[in-house]
């Protein structure tokens, strides 16, 4: 109900809403992430068990960001919230540089880009947690995704830190054109 009066009230204003889905290897930071760009605020979480829906506005768009829990056994569930996503966001954790963890982000990126449901849509890494040391650098972790081989979709990678709030307008920022850019090429948002 909420979303749907704020869409009323940002089109009388000339916004115009888009769909965002974010999703990430638990403790990633989502959650985090999306707190300090909605209140600019620092909470404790809790691991996400299902979803939470929060609207940001960048500019000329106001987002309805889906935040899903990235827990193993949650994975299978992300699919169910790709439908009509305007942008995929997915958050990665730059201070953990174990192997396996690289390797399993890597597997779930590649299956969320498979969907039919996110084919071209934008597609923004956030490179979160570059407050800690021996947070990876952007371009490391555009290597360990593999994100030289997509095709056909805007990609960019944005280094950001949800405690300091370091990088997260300038990725929502990127979005933003992303999304219209996109819009524009493929047919335009009503
Ligand atoms: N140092 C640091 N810690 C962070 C940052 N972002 C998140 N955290 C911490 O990482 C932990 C996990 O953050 P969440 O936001 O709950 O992670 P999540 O991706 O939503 O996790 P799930 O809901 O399980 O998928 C929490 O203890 C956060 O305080 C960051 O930028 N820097
Ligand atoms: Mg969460």
């Amino acid at each position: 109900m909420g979303v749907f009066f704020s869409k009323v009230i940002s089109r009388l204003f000339g916004k115009k809403s888009a769909r965002i889905v974010m999703v990430g290897l638990d403790a990633a930071g989502k959650t985090t992430i999306l707190h300090k760009l909605a209140y600019n605020e620092n909470i404790e979480t809790v691991p996400t068990i299902g979803f939470t829906l929060q609207q940001v506005t960048q500019g000329k768009l106001q987002f309805d960001v889906w935040d899903i829990g990235g827990q193993e056994e949650l994975r299978h569930l992300w699919k169910h919230y790709y439908r009509n996503s305007d942008a995929l966001v997915f958050v990665v954790d730059s201070a953990d540089t174990q192997v396996a963890r690289k390797s399993e982000a890597k597997i779930a990126l590649e299956g969320a880009l498979q969907s039919e449901d996110l084919k071209g849509v934008p597609l923004l890494v956030l490179a979160n947690k570059q407050d800690l040391t021996g947070a990876m650098k952007k371009e490391v972790i555009a290597e360990f995704l593999g994100l030289s081989l997509l095709q056909d979709r805007q990609w960019f990678v944005q280094e950001c830190s949800a405690v300091t709030g370091k990088g997260l307008v300038d990725g929502l920022q990127w979005l933003s054109d992303a999304v219209q850019t996109n819009w524009t090429q493929n047919g335009q948002k009503k």
